[in-house]
C-alpha cells in the first residue's frame, strides 16, 4: 500500500466523569491490553504512547442545574484540549483513549482551533448510537457525555462552549453522524432545528452502509482534516457488550469494517477518539479487542491490495 500516515500520539483519559455508570475510566488500559499501540506500529506507523492525562476524581454526585460534575468535566476537557493541541501542533495525529464521550469536547475543540489556524476544512464523523445533542434544559440524565455535539455547536455551559477560543467551535454542517438509533424527545427537536446530518439505522438499513458512507464523506478532499469520534456503542451490543449505554439494533461487524475502510481510503483522518469502552461490563475484553481490530482497518489494513 502506498498510503502514508502522519506520526501518531496515543494518550489515555481515564475518567467516567460525564457518565452516571462507572467503569469507562478503565477504558484506556483495556485498549492498551488489547494491543492498540502494537497494532498501529505493525501497520508501519510511527506511534508513541504518551501515557495518561490527569484530572479530578469522580465524586458521583447528582446533577446541579442540569449538569452532573460540570466542574470536573471542564477540568478533564481542558487537559484533553492541551494534549491534543500540543500533538496537532507537532504535526502528529492525536488518538484519545477514553474515557466517556464528554471528552470529545476537548479533543474536537482542539482540532477546530487547529483547523482555523492552518486553514484546513474540518469534517467530524460521529460514530454513535446517540446524537449526543442534549442541553441542560432537555437532558433526561444530566450526563454531559450526552451533550458534546451540542456544546461544540455552541449550546451549553460557557466553559465548554468557549474551549476552542471561538464560539461555536464547529457548525452542524461540519458533522455527519452514523449509527444513530437513540435520540431523546427534546433532543429530536433540537437536532432537527440545527439541521444535523444524521445517518440513522433506518437509513443505513434502507440504502446500505456503502451509500451512507459515500454521502457522509462527500466533499472530503486533500484540504480536509477528518476527525473520527468513535463511541463503541455504535456497534451492536452482541459484538460490543462492554459499554454502558447499549442500544439494540446497531452496526454489525462488516458494516463497521466498511466504515473504517472507507475512512482509510480518504487518507484524510487527522485525529481519532475511541470512547465509552467499559471493561467492567465487557466479556474478556471483547469490545476493546474489536475496537483495535477496527482501528487496524482505519489505518488501511485490508484483505487484498486495492491500490
Ligand atoms: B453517549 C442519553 N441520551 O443524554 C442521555 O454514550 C444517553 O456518549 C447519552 O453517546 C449517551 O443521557 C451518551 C439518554
Ligand atoms: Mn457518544
Ligand atoms: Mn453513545
Ligand atoms: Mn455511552
Amino acid at each position: 500500500m502506498s498510503r502514508s500516515y502522519p506520526p501518531v500520539s496515543v494518550f489515555g483519559v481515564p475518567t467516567d466523569i460525564g457518565a452516571s455508570r462507572r467503569g469507562v475510566s478503565m477504558g484506556p488500559e483495556a485498549l492498551r491490553v488489547a494491543g492498540l499501540v502494537e497494532a498501529i506500529a505493525d501497520r508501519g506507523i510511527d506511534v508513541r504512547d504518551l501515557g495518561d492525562v490527569h484530572g479530578p476524581r469522580n465524586p458521583t454526585s447528582p446533577p446541579v442545574d442540569g449538569y452532573r460534575h460540570l466542574e470536573e468535566v471542564v477540568a478533564w476537557n481542558r487537559a484533553v484540549f492541551e494534549m491534543s493541541t500540543r500533538e496537532l501542533q507537532a504535526g502528529r495525529m492525536p488518538i484519545l483513549l477514553g474515557g466517556d464521550h464528554c471528552l470529545g469536547i476537548g479533543s474536537i475543540a482542539a482540532v477546530a482551533a487547529h483547523c482555523r489556524a492552518t486553514g484546513k476544512k474540518l469534517r467530524v464523523l460521529w460514530l454513535d448510537a446517540h446524537a449526543d445533542f442534549n442541553t441542560r434544559e432537555i437532558t433526561p440524565s444530566g450526563n454531559i457525555h450526552g451533550m458534546p455535539v451540542a456544546c461544540l455547536c455552541g449550546l451549553g455551559p460557557e466553559p465548554l462552549t468557549t474551549m476552542a477560543g471561538h464560539v461555536p467551535a464547529i457548525t452542524p454542517d461540519q458533522v455527519r453522524q452514523i449509527g444513530i438509533r437513540s435520540v431523546d424527545p427534546g433532543e429530536k427537536k433540537l437536532v432537527q432545528e440545527h439541521g444535523l446530518d444524521i445517518y440513522d439505522m433506518r437509513y443505513i438499513d434502507e440504502v446500505g452502509m456503502r451509500r451512507a458512507m459515500e454521502e457522509a464523506l462527500e466533499g472530503v478532499d486533500a484540504d480536509t482534516h477528518l476527525h473520527v469520534s468513535f463511541d463503541v456503542d455504535m456497534l451492536d451490543p452482541s459484538i460490543a457488550p462492554g459499554t454502558g449505554t447499549r442500544v439494540p439494533g446497531g452496526i454489525n461487524y462488516r458494516e463497521a469494517q466498511l466504515i473504517m475502510e472507507m475512512v482509510a481510503d480518504t487518507g484524510c483522518m487527522g485525529s481519532l477518539d475511541l470512547v465509552e469502552v467499559n471493561p467492567a461490563l465487557d466479556k474478556r475484553n471483547a469490545t476493546a479487542r474489536l475496537a483495535v481490530d477496527l482501528v487496524e482497518s482505519l489505518f488501511g489494513k485490508s484483505t487484498l491490495m486495492r491500490d
